[in-house]
């Protein structure tokens, strides 16, 4: 009898930026994103993922100072209330910094920790990305994206996506430890529209089971991403992606990815239950 998958813990979005993609000012305001947190919390969320610059193609750059301006304080008022797990979504080293101070553990880099800090600002050292990461000692989610945010879009190709995004992440996992980062603290992540075009999505779901058999914890995020709405022409609203939303994370779940990361963390925690029971019943074992 095979083990079924352990259910995938939950990492619930919390975006304080004026421009995200499905979400952009609902949170901006901080007691808004402060009720929104303990509301994902509420729903069954395992990990906040706290994020202050849209990663969504074409979005402003941030500079650090008002990046952590955004998600500090924020931080600080989740960890004040809650001992749930915080991720802080950025690609500056400093702003990683500043956020675990305030309390985050996961540093979740969709720039895989690629992009250099900026030495002028907050007054961060000359170390690349992967020596802070190595110094913070928090755990680092290494997210492949092709090219960067504003550009990522335009036209990206690949010979055979699976194998060139699985290069790159074992490539920066290397990387990170090389700098220091326990192997043991490294996630791996796919980027899902991170630089894809809607095959390039579906190839790396499918492939996901290979991804997970590297050995790493993986996190899938394809929460109202824009490939639903090219499969089902009823979803050209964000919002209007729940059901698309809810199927690749539940097959996520099925090739074993250690967490999800949605904007809808009720409607993913019932469905992975009902999944996860599906499961346990399969295999003879008692209700809960
Ligand atoms: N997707 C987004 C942002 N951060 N991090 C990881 N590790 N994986 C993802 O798939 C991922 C991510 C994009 O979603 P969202 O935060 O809703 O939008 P925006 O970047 O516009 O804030």
């Amino acid at each position: 009898m095979t083990a079924q998958p352990v259910r995938p813990r939950v990492m619930g979005i919390v975006n304080v930026t004026p421009d995200s993609f499905s979400d952009g000012g609902r949170f901006f305001d901080p007691a808004a994103a402060l009720d929104q947190a303990r509301r994902l919390i509420d729903e069954g969320a395992d990990i906040l993922d706290i994020g202050g610059e849209s990663t969504r193609p074409g979005a402003t750059p941030v500079p650090a100072a008002e990046e952590i301006a955004r998600v500090v304080p924020l931080i600080a008022a989740i960890r004040a209330v809650s001992d749930v797990a915080i991720s802080i979504d950025t690609m500056k080293p400093a702003v990683a910094r500043a956020a675990v101070a305030a309390g985050a553990t996961i540093w979740n880099d969709v720039a895989a920790l690629r992009f250099a800090p900026r030495t002028s600002e907050m007054g961060t050292s000359e170390m690349g990305a992967p020596e802070v990461a190595a110094e913070l000692g928090c755990e680092v989610i290494l997210m492949h994206m092709l090219g960067e945010p504003g550009t990522m879009q335009d036209d990206p190709r690949y010979d055979d996506v699976v194998a060139e995004v699985e290069a790159f992440l074992l490539a920066r996992a290397l990387t990170a430890m090389a700098a220091g980062v326990e192997r043991e603290k490294i996630w791996l992540d796919p980027g899902i529209g991170f630089g894809k075009t809607p095959a390039h999505n579906l190839a790396l779901l499918a492939a996901l089971p290979r991804f997970v058999a590297l050995g790493y914890p993986v996190l899938l995020g394809a929460s109202r991403k824009r490939f639903i709405a090219t499969l089902d022409p009823s979803g050209a609203e964000p919002t209007a992606r729940l059901g698309g939303s809810l199927a690749a994370h539940l097959h996520g779940a099925a090739a074993g990815v250690a967490a999800v990361r949605v904007h809808d963390v009720r409607e993913t925690v019932q469905a992975l239950a009902v999944w996860g029971a599906i499961g346990g019943a399969a295999q003879g074992r008692p209700r809960p």
